[in-house]
C-alpha cells in the first residue's frame, strides 16, 4: 500500500480551539502605539489542551500542532495594514492593537501529507466583557462579588475530522496523540462568569477547556439514565408476565395432583 493510498473506514479527529483573548491598554500604552487604539488582542488557532506546566496560563496550546497545520491565515479587517496575516510555523496567532470588534476569517492549510483542502472558521473578535446576567443556576452574584476582569477569553472548540487519511498522514497523526483534556476543570473559572456553552469566559482567571466535557459527560449520564429506566421498566414488565404465568402454572399443577 502506498503512502499516498487512503486508509478506507479510518476517522480520527484532533480537538483545536480557535478565538482570541484581548485586554485593556494602559494610558502609557495607548499613548505609545496610538491613542485611539484601547486594546490589546491575540488571534489564535490552538491544540485544545492547556499546558499543565510552563505557559499555564495559556487557553490551550499544550500541543505544538504544526505536524498536521502547515499554515493558518488570519484575514484581519481592512483597517488593519496587511490584513491577510499568514503563520508558517508556531504557535499560530497574531497579536494586535485596536479599537473594534470585527469578524476574522480563519483559514487553516494542512500539510501536504494530508491531501485534504484547507477549512475556514470565523470569529468574532471580542474586546469587550459580556455584561449579561449568569445563565447558569448558580445564586446571582452581587455586584462586589464579581472580580475585576483582566482580560476577555473568547474561545471556541472544535474537532477537525479526518476521513479515509492517507497511509503517509495516518502515521504522522497516530505518532502525535493529544494532550487528553482535564476530567474536570483544574482552573477557577467563576461559575457565574463562565458561559455553559463551553466558548467563552470573561474572568479574572484563564479559562480552559473542560467545561465542554463537563456538558457533554452530563448529556452522556442523562441518556444513559433514561435507557437505564427504560430498561428497568421493560424487565419489570417482563418479571410481572413471568410471575402471572408461573402463578397461572403452580394452580395447573395443584389441579392436577
Ligand atoms: C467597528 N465594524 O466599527 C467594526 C470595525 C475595525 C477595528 C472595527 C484598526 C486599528 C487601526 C481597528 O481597530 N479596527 O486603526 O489600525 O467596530
Amino acid at each position: 500500500m502506498a503512502a499516498q493510498d487512503r486508509v478506507k473506514g479510518v476517522i480520527i479527529h484532533r480537538p483545536v480551539i480557535y478565538g482570541n483573548s484581548a485586554v485593556l491598554l494602559t494610558p502609557t500604552e495607548r499613548g505609545a502605539v496610538a491613542p485611539e487604539h484601547t486594546h490589546r488582542w491575540t488571534v489564535a488557532v490552538r491544540s485544545a489542551a492547556s499546558p499543565t506546566e510552563g505557559r499555564t496560563d495559556s487557553v490551550g496550546g499544550a500541543d505544538d500542532i504544526s505536524y498536521f497545520i502547515k499554515r493558518v491565515s488570519f484575514k484581519l479587517h481592512e483597517t488593519y495594514p496587511n490584513p491577510n496575516r499568514n503563520i508558517d510555523k508556531p504557535p499560530f496567532e497574531v497579536s494586535e492593537t485596536g479599537w473594534g470588534e470585527f469578524e476574522i476569517q480563519i483559514r487553516i492549510t494542512f500539510v501536504p501529507e494530508a491531501n485534504e483542502k484547507p477549512v475556514s472558521f470565523y470569529h468574532h473578535l471580542k474586546l469587550h466583557p459580556w455584561n449579561a446576567p449568569p445563565p447558569s443556576e448558580d445564586p446571582v452574584p452581587t455586584p462586589s462579588s464579581v472580580p475585576p476582569v483582566e482580560a476577555v477569553h473568547a474561545w471556541q472548540y472544535d474537532e477537525i475530522v479526518f476521513s479515509d487519511p492517507p497511509r503517509a498522514f495516518l502515521d504522522i497523526l497516530l505518532a502525535n496523540p493529544p494532550t487528553p483534556l482535564p476530567k474536570f476543570k483544574k482552573r477557577a473559572v467563576p461559575p457565574h462568569v463562565a458561559h455553559p456553552a463551553s466558548v467563552v469566559a470573561t474572568t479574572r482567571g484563564t479559562p480552559e477547556f473542560s467545561v465542554v466535557m463537563e456538558r457533554e459527560e452530563r448529556e452522556r449520564l442523562d441518556s444513559a439514565r433514561k435507557d437505564v429506566v427504560s430498561e428497568t421498566d421493560k424487565w419489570r414488565e417482563k418479571l410481572i408476565e413471568k410471575e402471572k404465568e408461573l402463578e397461572m402454572l403452580k394452580k395447573e399443577l395443584e389441579k392436577q395432583t
